[in-house]
């Protein structure tokens, strides 16, 4: 029953941005075509045992070759916007020298095929598709984002494909979630090029942050006045299991690790004293130059966040043997670096396929800190959604009543935020398409779209439909 005097006010105005998210790797497929050499997923999914089942992106959604059809599907949806990002090894194989114009081509005949529609498009630089050539050789220890050289390469990339697309595209995104480019790329080993070395790691997160400040400089300086600019991160919305003082030092050490290692430098042109501190038996940070700092503090024009389950931990007691897992009990060693004495535990509410925790409170926890912490900065949600193990009906629907519960309760938070006054712009669902999900393969699916994997046929869930309701009406209809 609708109350009286709400009818008039939507829940969400029409100048709040709805739209999806996907990327690259994990829906293009035609990894061989047209010029594109690997990416290190490529070289990852060819390395036995790093990902489920030994399924690869080869062929993912086959999306290089059925864009035309999944940009209708978004139409039909009627996506206001839709979030992808660029293969870097699509346009330029080597990670230097000159574009190959038949991978601009494609990505210039996507935007097209967008803008027809009405749908905006939101370009992001690089989700985590390195070139292999810029990675190197493992055998002679790698160089990669752990290297200076890999930031100026980066740089040199956004250039190409401002030049190509600059003149269409008003919204990019430097790097999704440099925090699992680093982390779980260098750290933990359970992302591409599966390094375990924290100091590593630290290298790579801080030649990524001046990755995204050079290339912001890049872009700005290719496209005056018209390119808004922006970074998606995954801040994490980290509780302590009690608020002893011991539980809250490891709270504070996983919120420098995850948090304020990108914050600090993007918003505040330093690096957090605690985190240098914490991590000052590992590296001395003087990979951090003269002026590196100035170069990542750039005016943000957008500030995603990409959020799907919030973060619990404790102290591990004094003479107990310490974690040496990730969140996920995946990987040799932990993701974070100077936190060996912090454990990691299940937060309380329902799980997803992920075994990940659905608590929206998290994201406003988010929303309501970076509110202050970046202020002045336009926030968007750049990825929320949840895994489940969809399986169409005999009559070939999908059915997925706990996803649509769990985009209405994440909107909710996001509607709540605005109330009070949190300035974040618009929402991207993770993901348009079911697609091939990292370490975890094909086995978990993410889509408001299931995609069938024998057929590549596409068919909206309920989720999708529901979505298509809440785009159209501005209001968040009851969940069933
Ligand atoms: C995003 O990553 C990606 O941008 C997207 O490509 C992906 O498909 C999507 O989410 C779904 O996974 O347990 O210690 O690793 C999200 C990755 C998962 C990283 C939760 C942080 C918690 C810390 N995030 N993880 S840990």
């Amino acid at each position: 029953q609708t109350q009286p005097g709400t009818a008039a006010r939507p829940d969400l105005p029409a100048d709040f941005l709805l739209g999806a998210a996907t990327s690259a790797y994990q829906i293009e497929g035609a990894v061989d075509e047209d010029g594109r050499t690997p990416s290190i997923w490529d070289t990852f999914c060819r390395t036995p045992g790093r990902i489920s089942d030994g399924d690869t992106g080869d062929v993912a959604v086959d999306h290089y070759h059925r864009w035309p059809e999944d940009v209708a599907l978004m139409a039909d949806l009627g996506l206001q916007a839709y979030r992808f990002s660029v293969s870097w090894p699509r346009v330029q194989p080597t990670g230097r020298g000159p574009a190959v114009q038949r991978g601009l081509d494609f990505y210039r005949a996507l935007v097209d095929a967008l803008l027809e529609r009405g749908i905006t498009p939101w370009l992001t630089l690089y989700h985590w598709d390195l070139p292999q050539e810029l990675e190197g050789d493992p055998a002679t220890g790698g160089a990669g984002w752990p290297e200076r050289a890999t930031a100026e390469r980066f740089a040199e990339y956004a250039v190409l494909v401002a030049e190509a697309l600059g003149d269409r595209v008003e919204h990019w995104t430097t790097l999704n979630e440099p925090w699992c480019s680093a982390f779980l790329g260098y750290g933990s080993g359970v992302h591409a090029p599966g390094r375990t070395d924290h100091v590593a790691a630290l290298r790579a997160a801080h030649h990524l942050n001046l990755a995204h400040g050079l290339a912001t400089q890049a872009l700005r300086a290719n496209l005056p006045g018209r390119a808004k600019v922006g970074i998606s991160l995954n801040p994490a919305a980290v509780r302590a299991r009690s608020d002893t003082t011991a539980d809250l030092d490891a709270r504070r050490r996983v919120e420098a690790l995850s948090n304020g290692v990108f914050e600090g430098p993007l918003l505040h042109g330093a690096y957090p004293e605690d985190l240098i501190a914490d991590t000052d038996h590992l590296t001395d940070w003087s990979f951090v130059k003269d002026g590196d700092l100035a170069a990542v503090h750039q005016p943000l024009d957008a500030l995603g966040v990409n959020y799907y389950t919030p973060t619990l931990v404790s102290a591990v007691p004094e003479g107990a043997a310490a974690d040496r897992r990730d969140g996920h009990g995946q990987g040799e060693q932990t993701p974070w670096p100077g936190a060996d004495r912090v454990a990691f535990h299940q937060p309380p509410g329902p799980l997803t396929a992920m075994g990940w925790s659905v608590d929206a409170t998290g994201l406003r926890d988010v929303l309501r800190r970076l509110a202050k912490e970046a202020a002045g900065v336009p926030l968007y949600v750049t990825e929320n959604g949840m895994a489940r193990d969809d399986r169409p009906a005999a009559d070939g629907s999908v059915h997925d009543p706990e996803r649509v519960a769990y985009l209405h309760d994440h909107l909710a938070e996001v509607a709540r935020a605005r109330a009070e006054g949190v300035d974040v712009r618009g929402y991207f669902l993770w993901s348009l398409l079911d697609n091939f999900e990292w370490a975890y393969g094909y086995g978990k699916r993410f889509g408001a779209v299931h995609v069938d994997y024998e057929t590549q046929r596409r068919t909206p869930k309920t989720s999708a439909r529901w979505y298509a309701e809440l785009i159209r009406t501005r209001r968040l209809p009851p969940v069933d």
